[in-house]
């Protein structure tokens, strides 16, 4: 009865997040003691102690004035990254793996200088210098100063366990950017007056915006980025941490707390946005090429009661004409909250209902939390019980909590056995009644949560995994766990021939190689959506490629204003479904009136006709660790405009969306980046705006601004059906935007769409196309590549050329031809090619 209470509470007060459950740093010991330390040079370089081996690792010991000393060690790595290393002679921190891709390789050292107060280490370009007393580590690239590691403000404070903190400064930056997940700019703001940011993943309810405040994930990385010179750092750490912020020419730093672990920093050097984002991604790896429909449109609601309910939701798409990849499924399908079962009552025969489904081309996901209920007889349980796969209390107890089930406990992702233990669940054999259209799996409440508000409302730091390992110290790795477990039992679910889809809240650094995220709880409000696109930057530039928020709000009414605005740019985040709480009402969109409809249909018609776009980009993701969706700067990083800008973003290079996240407005205003070099097309009118201009573009109902930038080529397929299984076989649009030179350029991948055939045995169909107005040039990317079977059929081109240029600020104007017929008057989609040799197609009228 108190839960059903303090759950109507949560709901019912929306966005504001409770304060008194979730500490701020003066509540948090460590934080509150580390915050306003004093800089007093506790440490200084013994010269006595330095080993250098050219092999890429320097290492010595830094003498404390008081206290005991640290161990220094200095990696040099490949592509421009170091790792420092410091921790006690004797030192019993936790050392993390799970999250590194892969040992960071060694570069080798190309010059070491020593002289009396200094030693400096030059690796290609890049040097490190670490000066003895005072001690402090600059890291440069050639003569750009890029990182400081103020060692005067270093603290290893033994009166707080094993609690360290640091200064890091960024001489070459003027803004910082990272520390995913806050609800707040992708810009990270000063935090004086203010909390700092905190890294701790918590079920925070109805979390507040412009907020410091911790929510589901921690990605412990911030970048620093100039207009011509970027840098960024990443702590290798799970532990709760905090993060105060100063943006600033010449001043631009973090002061970092954090509650235990090991000091174990990554320093990339870029100078380029998109070298600091490899460089990361190097480190923790990519998100794999996704299946095709897992980029179409998600429906979810908490909860679709019964499969009477699931099909029925179905079929109105259906009937509606709205496109629907996958339906979701959230608890209220188990059996009294027992993952890996369903209800017999509602849901007692879950094989016709999938059956249902994928007659009508559609697939299922079901939600599979962390906690198992605590139950003799049900064999999750049993079997982690018996064989101590269970997270434990400090006395070494198995750890009991409250969470749907009632009494749960936790599974100890940290040890592998339970982590295959865990994931064998998922095979069709030991989840009963699961077919292969229950096509993925979504992770929730993995922070992990503890309905217990006394301990922040997830597991005490003092609780033990395997190999006696400390909560605390592995507190932000629990989600990233989990999803490893999911991720193998998939994959082993499927004898490794299909690529897992999974959807995950808690996250951490490396988690891309497992799942997708989303942005938890959000609320019905204009600023939510706003922020979804700050948080989906943010991710993306972080490799969590895969994000969406909940389309519409998961708590709260929207009206139908917001719903429709939420549907057009939600479009446009790399993960687009729909979902909402429990209490609220019922939205899927064929329960509106026409008008509604019609712009809701528009909008995800208006996805699918992108899914070429968007399939391509997750590919040239993987191949090249670049993000899908990017901020203005990441392209643009010399227009200082683009720093803070909101509601904006890039579709790969190509798209510029701005979302329209303020209600009753006739224009909005657009920010066209690139100068005068620089045009960019709307897709709904014949206009034509120049780079670096704000305008101020109107907008209906209807639409969004979005833009081609002019000199792309965007693939798309203008034929929308139902769904991605129905459209697999359909031809492809070609939208050439030809710049001054006559020319457009851009690629297209196609493959399988749901195996890894792609990466094991190069069988893809990757092209560059090339245009002017009558020529189409396809070029085969990777020689070696097989493209038998993946033909790339063009039903159509359509030539967008300028017709007069933008001037003084005002916009020019360009005309489309649509052509179906090659010179020959051959109909396009009936030309067959060999990929294998360039091919040329002259256009026809
Ligand atoms: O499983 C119920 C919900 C889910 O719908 C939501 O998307 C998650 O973020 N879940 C959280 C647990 C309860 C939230 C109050």
């Amino acid at each position: 009865m108190l839960r059903l209470v303090i759950l109507a509470t949560c709901l019912t007060l929306g966005h504001f997040a409770d304060h008194d459950t979730f500490k701020n740093c003066s509540r948090v010991e460590f934080c509150n003691t580390l915050r306003n330390r004093q800089p007093f040079d506790k440490y200084a370089v013994d010269p006595s102690t330095i080993t250098i081996d050219d092999n890429g690792s320097v290492k010595m010991t830094l003498k404390a004035k008081k206290g005991s000393d640290l161990q220094l060690e200095l990696l040099a790595l490949v592509d421009r990254t170091f790792r420092l290393r410091i921790k006690e002679t004797a030192s019993t921190r936790y050392e993390l793996h799970d999250v590194l891709v892969a040992e960071p390789q060694l570069a080798h050292i190309d010059g070491v200088l020593q002289q009396d107060n200094y030693v400096t280490i030059q690796v290609g370009e890049t040097t490190a210098q670490i000066f003895y007393d005072p001690f402090v580590v600059n890291f440069y690239l050639v003569q750009v100063h890029q990182v400081v590691i103020d060692g005067s403000t270093l603290t290893f404070d033994e009166s707080l366990d094993q609690a360290f903190a640091f200064n890091v400064k960024f001489p070459a930056a003027l803004q910082l950017y990272g520390l995913h997940e806050h609800a707040d700019s992708l810009a990270l703001r000063d935090t004086n007056g203010s909390d700092p940011y905190r890294l701790r993943n918590l079920d925070v309810a109805g979390y507040e915006l412009d907020s410091p405040m911790a929510l589901y994930g921690a990605v412990p990385v911030l970048y620093g980025w100039g207009t011509y010179s970027h840098a960024g750092v990443f702590l290798h750490n799970a532990a709760e941490q905090w993060y105060d912020i100063t943006n600033g020419q010449w001043d631009t730093q973090a002061n970092v707390m954090v509650e235990s672990g090991m000091f174990d920093l990554f320093v990339m050097i870029g100078p380029s946005p998109e070298d600091l984002v490899q460089r990361y991604l190097s480190l923790t790896g990519t998100f794999r090429l996704p299946q095709l429909w897992t980029l179409g449109y998600h429906q979810s609601r908490w909860s679709y009661m019964s499969q009477e309910e699931v099909k029925d939701v179905v079929a109105n798409f259906t009937t509606y004409n709205f496109p629907l990849d996958v339906i979701w499924l959230d608890v209220d399908y188990t059996d009294g909250k027992k993952y890996f079962t369903w209800d017999p009552a509602t849901y007692s025969d879950p094989v016709e209902m999938q059956k249902n489904i994928s007659a009508a081309f559609k697939r299922l996901v079901a939600i599979i939390d962390p906690h198992i209920k605590v139950e003799k007889g049900y064999n999750v349980y049993d079997g982690a019980l018996e064989k101590g796969y269970f997270v434990k209390r400090a006395n070494g107890s198995v750890f009991e909590g409250d969470c749907w089930p009632g009494l749960s406990s936790y599974i100890d992702f940290l040890n592998p056995d339970a982590r295959q233990y865990y994931g064998s669940y998922y095979s069709y054999d030991k989840f009963p009644y699961s077919t292969p259209v229950l096509s993925g799996i979504w992770n929730d409440m993995n922070e992990p949560s503890v309905f217990d508000n006394s301990i922040e409302k997830t597991l005490p730091g003092d609780s033990l995994h395997f190999g006696n390992v400390s909560h605390r110290d592995i507190h932000n790795i629990y989600g990233l766990l989990h999803t490893m477990s999911t991720h193998q039992g998939l994959l082993d679910r499927d004898n490794g021939t299909t690529r897992p889809f999974i959807l995950t809240r808690a996250h951490f650094a490396g988690t891309q190689r497992y799942s997708g995220i989303w942005t938890g709880d959000n609320t019905a409000g204009w600023g939510y959506l706003s922020v979804s696109y700050d948080s989906c930057l943010g991710a993306n530039l972080l490799g969590l490629v895969f994000c969406g928020a909940d389309v519409g709000g998961f708590s709260g009414n929207p009206d139908t204003e917001l719903l429709q605005r939420w549907y057009q740019a939600g479009a446009w985040l790399p993960f687009y479904r729909a979902h909402a709480s429990s209490d609220t009402q019922r939205r899927e969109p064929y329960l509106f009136d026409s008008g509604v409809q019609g712009v809701i249909r528009g909008a995800i018609q208006m996805r699918y006709q992108h899914l070429p776009v968007w399939y391509t980009l997750f590919y040239e993701h993987e191949r090249n660790k670049v993000p899908v969706i990017r901020p203005l700067f990441y392209h643009y990083s010399y227009e200082l405009e683009t720093f803070k800008l909101r509601n904006h973003l890039l579709v790969g290079r190509d798209i510029l969306v701005r979302a329209v996240a303020e209600p009753g407005v006739e224009t909005v205003t657009v920010h066209f980046p690139g100068s005068e070099n620089e045009h960019w097309m709307p897709v709904d009118s014949t206009e034509v705006y120049e780079g670096t201009t704000d305008v101020d573009v109107p907008v209906d109902i209807k639409s969004i601004p979005v833009f081609y930038r002019v000199g792309s080529v965007i693939v798309r397929k203008d034929l929308v059906r139902l769904s991605t299984d129905e459209m697999a076989n359909d031809g492809y649009t070609i939208n050439a935007c030809l710049d001054r030179r006559n020319q457009s350029t851009g690629t297209v991948f196609l493959d399988d769409f749901t195996s890894y055939n792609y990466a094991n045995n190069k069988q893809y169909n990757y092209l560059r196309i090339d245009m002017d107005d009558v020529n189409v040039a396809l070029t085969k990317i990777d020689e070696d590549s097989n493209p038998d079977g993946f033909d790339f059929v063009i039903d159509e081109v359509i030539i967008h050329r300028i017709v007069q240029e933008p001037q003084n600020g005002k916009p020019g104007r360009y005309v489309k031809t649509v052509h179906k017929t090659d010179a020959n008057g051959q109909l396009l989609k009936n030309l067959k090619f060999n990929y294998d040799e360039p091919v040329s197609i002259k256009l026809g009228l």
